[in-house]
């Protein structure tokens, strides 16, 4: 009987790549195989979310001060149950927690790994039906293994992370990661309830025709970012275009189709946010790390997002990623502002 070896799983997928380095400790495969059944377990209940008491507000607010749905709770929940109990990761930071969860047991003081996650970004959505997502980044540790890990494991800057991804629950619900070796795409496969590979070797078209931009914000942003709009929105067959305008407000929504089909996705400082909303440890970060991977880019209109050393664990940065050309592009209307 012949066996289909076309179709690997992410655990196949994970060992095979263990297989081409055999000085590996095999570590890193189970903390991203660790990864794929928590996200799993949240994706259950995202499918559902309209049908059970999990919807609405959990009472709480989380750091940036919005209010709480129960979904990201339960994923954050997850997360934590899953790597807590695992032998890869020694501690986490999420944008749910205010301070970082160290594990301390004897053997995730061991573990050579740290995680930082948004459990579920974009959730305020879920009631409507848009796609949502968990975005993680995952580094080695700075602190001595054998010893609790330390808020300095996860203040280090994008370019040290040792692999970054996000599942996105849409239409279908797909686990991408990244290592320096390149960005791979898996679909969860409901009738085996694996994640099977079914995007290998993702590139970033060096060019594309969709920026991704809140409109609504226009008269806030700086005149470079303002001065890039409008050139988007005369792009012609005469001069590259037509630029189509797409954003969902869910980033991970977003990022996504720009990565496969050449893009850019911006989120700039506004006059009342400065350093914009979005977070540099566990949303740009990942998705910098896996864009340029991918052959794209990531700024916060100056400087490579993956070299800015955070400070603090939950600071916001403006955020530009996508294709290299209209990277290029933008930079060239963001020197008016310098
Ligand atoms: P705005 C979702 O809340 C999120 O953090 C990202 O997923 C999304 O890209 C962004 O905020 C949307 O923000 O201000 O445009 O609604």
């Amino acid at each position: 009987m012949s066996i289909n070896r076309q179709v690997l799983t992410l655990d196949e997928f994970t060992l095979q790549q263990l297989r081409n380095f055999p000085s590996a400790t095999g570590e890193l495969s189970r903390l991203l195989r660790d990864i794929g059944l928590a996200s799993k377990r949240v994706n259950v209940e995202v499918n559902k979310a309209g049908l059970v008491d999990i919807l609405g507000d959990h009472g709480t607010t989380n750091i940036q001060g919005e209010e709480v749905k129960k979904m990201d709770i339960y994923a954050n929940n997850q997360l934590i149950g899953v790597l807590k109990h695992g032998i890869s990761c020694a501690g986490i930071g999420s944008e749910e927690m205010d301070e970082i969860e160290i594990f301390d047991d004897e053997i995730s003081n061991q573990s050579k790994y740290v995680c930082l996650f948004d459990p579920l970004d974009g959730s305020s959505n879920i009631d409507v039906n848009v796609s949502i997502g968990t975005i993680f980044g995952i580094y080695k540790r700075v602190s001595p293994l054998g010893s609790p890990c330390t808020i300095e494991d996860f203040l280090q800057p994008g370019n040290r992370q040792v692999a970054a991804g996000y599942v996105i629950y849409g239409s279908s619900t797909m686990l991408v990661y990244a290592t320096k070796r390149g960005v791979n795409g898996f679909t969860l496969d409901p009738q085996i309830g694996e994640f099977t590979l079914s995007h290998p070797d993702i590139k970033c078209p060096p060019t594309g025709r969709i920026y991704s931009v809140n409109h609504g914000n226009f008269f806030q942003y700086s005149e470079g970012v303002r001065n890039y709009i409008n050139i988007c929105q005369k792009k012609d067959k005469s001069n590259g275009g037509p630029y189509t305008q797409r954003y969902i407000g869910s980033m991970v929504a977003d990022v996504h189709r720009n990565l496969i089909k050449g893009g850019i996705f911006t989120y700039p400082g506004t006059i009342d946010k400065p350093k914009g909303k979005l977070r540099l440890l566990y949303e740009c970060n990942p998705f910098a790390f896996i864009v340029e991977v991918a052959g794209g880019k990531a700024t916060n209109g100056k400087d490579r997002i993956l070299d800015i050393q955070p400070t603090e664990l939950h600071q916001r940065t403006p955020f530009f990623v996508g294709s290299v050309d209209m990277m290029a592009e933008l930079e060239t209307c963001l020197e008016i502002d310098k």
